[in-house]
């Protein structure tokens, strides 16, 4: 699953451009997730060292997404602690936060019900959060996610 966080800035000719940290389990189509946002199309990938960062232009937002690689193997039980330790960060106070609950496609993947209890999102306070079910495979769900991460900044989120 990724998980991402979205900061918006305003420029003064009513350019929107945001930043999306995006956070995830190894392994879990972060890097898949981007480039299909990106260029419309599964594109092979490695682990991800260090990180990628890429420019998505989408419902007149320019998105600034730095996808992050592994540098720990992540379990979910550390993921949701570190989702939690992360929201606490200044720099990310305000921030929307999107979820996307990916490999829909493979038999056994969590649902979005599943992962909302493993990640306690519900412990999350005062911040706009949703989660998605998604396959980057089969391009399903992600664009649900930013249409739903578009409409949450342009009425004032984050
Ligand atoms: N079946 C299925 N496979 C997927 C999906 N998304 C990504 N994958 C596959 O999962 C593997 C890992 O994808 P990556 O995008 O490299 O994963 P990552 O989260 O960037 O991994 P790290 O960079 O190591 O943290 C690749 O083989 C992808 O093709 C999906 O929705 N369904
Ligand atoms: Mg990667």
């Amino acid at each position: 699953m990724g998980i991402v966080f979205t900061r918006l800035f305003s420029s003064m000719f009513g350019n929107r451009e945001a930043r999306i940290l995006v956070l995830g389990l190894d392994n879990a189509g972060k890097t898949t997730i981007l480039y299909r946002l990106q260029m419309g199309e599964v594109v092979s990938t490695i682990p991800t060292i260090g990180f990628n960062v890429e420019t998505v232009q989408y419902n007149n937002i320019k998105f600034q997404v730095w996808d992050l690689g592994h540098y720990v193997l992540l379990r979910i039980p550390d993921a949701a602690y570190i989702l939690g330790t992360c929201l606490l960060e200044e720099e990310l106070k305000g921030a929307v936060v999107l979820i996307y609950a990916n490999k829909q496609d493979l038999p056994g993947a969590l649902d979005d019900a599943a992962v909302t209890e493993a990640l306690e999102l519900h412990k999350i306070k005062n911040r706009q959060w949703s989660i998605f079910k998604t396959s980057a495979i089969k391009g399903e769900g992600l664009f649900e996610g930013l249409d739903w991460l578009s409409n949450t900044l342009k009425s004032g989120g984050g």
